[in-house]
């Protein structure tokens, strides 16, 4: 039998604990290789599709942080009972720096065990070891009014350390500054372009043509990020093809160079949600790659693989028409968009365009992706879709208001927006930026209106073929969100 602990050994082991994570993110920040990430990550692949998504429709980004701080009490946990036995061990044998040690190590083999970096897994071993110590000299220590004094002290100094450790290792581990893509010379053209094409627009914080790197939506299904660097990086094209091939980074960046508008929409976003947004991608065409590999697939598919275990199976003939991309407006990819490598698919919904890819299968029969395991049908083509945001509703020095948003039917293109303010009986017109080229980018819209009170305002879009944007409301599961934006302006 063990004994319950007692409220001073409890205290030691969850500081300690807590003191041991924090020296893993000294060591590595956010990272792959923080003791937190391999837990999470497996919370994340046990976690039952209906859940997921349930969490996605109802929770949204905070979803994320219920994995993480699960993620985070279970290491927590696990290594406070480590410190536990520690300062058990240390009293038994009346030597609390044996106990120290001996939670040290368990806490290095575990963290070893879970990030397979046994030379990083010293960080959360070392303050285990000292305040697991420290705690067991203290429960051993003579009258308890000295050591209650004793404990406030460990305690301020362990909490001291534990939020030193989070400033630093932000420091240390924050997001370095993007180098230019290689051959990526036209994409400063291509972002001129966008400049000169966008609608003047009121408002500064609407995105324009195409969106900051760092305000452009992202959709994961891991926390923590795959570390793929150009130089480990390759693309290998196996399953049935006349020929297996492997492509590297450097023979990559030497093939046909172009620089497309490409925009990207999440399947499981709102309505008028935000993963939404548009970049200058430096790539090179897919086609010409499987041509060389000639497939042989019975399906006419292909599952293409990410670094982080994310899988879509696509049909090969849209395959043709996708893009092997290494830059972002005129940058290295970044790591969250896929570095060093994504495919972007035109006219397809978000989860199409898998980042960190290395390798396309070609399949003889056609099986489920990863969303679609999960109950998305997320693979065919962006359903058209107007948005309202916040930003685009503007008030003038004049008293009238404007609204401005951004229209996307993926490849179909976009042909009119229309705006009604008095809850869809009448329609006007909007304004439309120029069509960019390569015909998988969204346009900007703008209509400004003198206002009478309170407005029910409806937007909506044609695409291309003439078709009008679907009214019927759906939600974003299982195809994506259906229905027109419709929104209270008050002047
Ligand atoms: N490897 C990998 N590729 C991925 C994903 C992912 O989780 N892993 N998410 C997909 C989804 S659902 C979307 S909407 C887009 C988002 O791309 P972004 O994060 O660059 O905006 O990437 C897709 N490609
Ligand atoms: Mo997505």
């Amino acid at each position: 039998m063990i004994d319950r602990p007692d409220r001073e050994e409890t205290l030691t082991a969850a500081l300690s604990a807590v003191t041991a994570v924090a020296g893993s993110f000294v060591a590595v920040g956010w990272s792959r290789q923080f003791v937190v990430a391999p837990v999470d990550q497996q919370i994340v692949n046990l976690t039952p599709g209906p859940i997921v998504t349930f969490m996605i429709e109802n929770v949204g980004e905070a979803g994320h942080l219920v994995h993480i701080g699960l993620a985070l009490g279970a290491v927590v946990g696990l290594f406070g009972l480590v410190s536990l036995a520690g300062v058990r061990l240390g009293t038994r044998t009346e030597r609390p720096l044996v106990g120290g040690l001996a939670a040290g190590v368990g806490v290095w083999l575990l963290s070893a065990a879970l990030t397979r970096e046994p030379l990083l897994a010293l960080a959360p071993a070392g303050p285990m070891a000292v305040f697991t110590a420290v705690g067991g000299v203290q429960t051993a220590a003579g009258s308890v009014d000295r050591s209650r004094r004793r404990t406030l002290g460990t305690l301020a100094a362990a909490l001291g350390f534990a939020g030193t450790a989070a400033v630093t290792g932000r420091l240390l581990h924050g997001d370095a500054p993007l180098d230019a893509a290689p051959n990526a010379e036209g994409a400063d053209e291509r972002l001129s372009e966008a400049e000169a094409n966008r609608l003047d627009t009121a408002s500064d914080d609407l995105p324009g043509l195409v969106s900051d790197i760092d305000g452009f939506y992202n959709v994961d299904i891991a926390e923590f990020d795959p570390e793929v660097t150009s130089e480990e990086w390759s693309l290998t094209f196996t399953g049935d093809v006349g020929r297996e091939l492997t492509v590297e980074f450097d023979d990559l960046i030497e093939r046909d160079v172009e620089n497309r508008f490409v925009t990207l929409r999440c399947v499981g976003e709102d309505l008028n949600g935000k993963k939404l947004d548009t970049a200058v991608w430096t790539g090179t065409p897919l086609g010409p790659l499987l041509d060389a590999v000639d497939p042989q697939s019975d399906c006419d598919c292909a599952m293409l693989r990410g670094d982080d275990g994310y899988y879509v199976q696509f049909p090969t003939d849209v395959l043709r028409n996708g893009f092997l991309a290494w830059g972002m407006n005129g940058k290295e990819l970044p790591q969250s968009h896929g570095h060093p490598v994504r495919v972007l698919i035109p006219g397809h919904w978000g989860e199409t365009n898998v980042k960190w890819l290395t390798e396309i299968e070609l399949l003889n029969t056609e099986t489920d992706g990863y969303w679609e395991e999960r109950g998305w049908e997320g693979t065919g083509e962006v359903k058209t879709v107007a948005k309202l945001w916040d930003e685009g509703i503007t008030e003038l020095d004049d008293g009238r208001i404007e609204l401005a948003g951004h229209a996307y039917a993926g490849t179909r293109g976009i042909s009119r927006v229309e705006v009604s303010t008095d809850g869809g009986d009448s329609w006007a017109d909007a304004d439309l930026s120029d069509p960019l080229p390569d015909g998988d980018v969204w346009r900007q819209w703008r209509h400004t209106f003198d206002p009478d009170g309170s407005h029910d305002v409806v937007v909506r879009a044609t695409d291309g073929n003439g078709t009008l944007q679907t009214e019927e409301e759906t939600s974003s599961s299982p195809d994506g969100a259906a229905g027109w934006v419709e929104r209270t302006v008050t002047a």
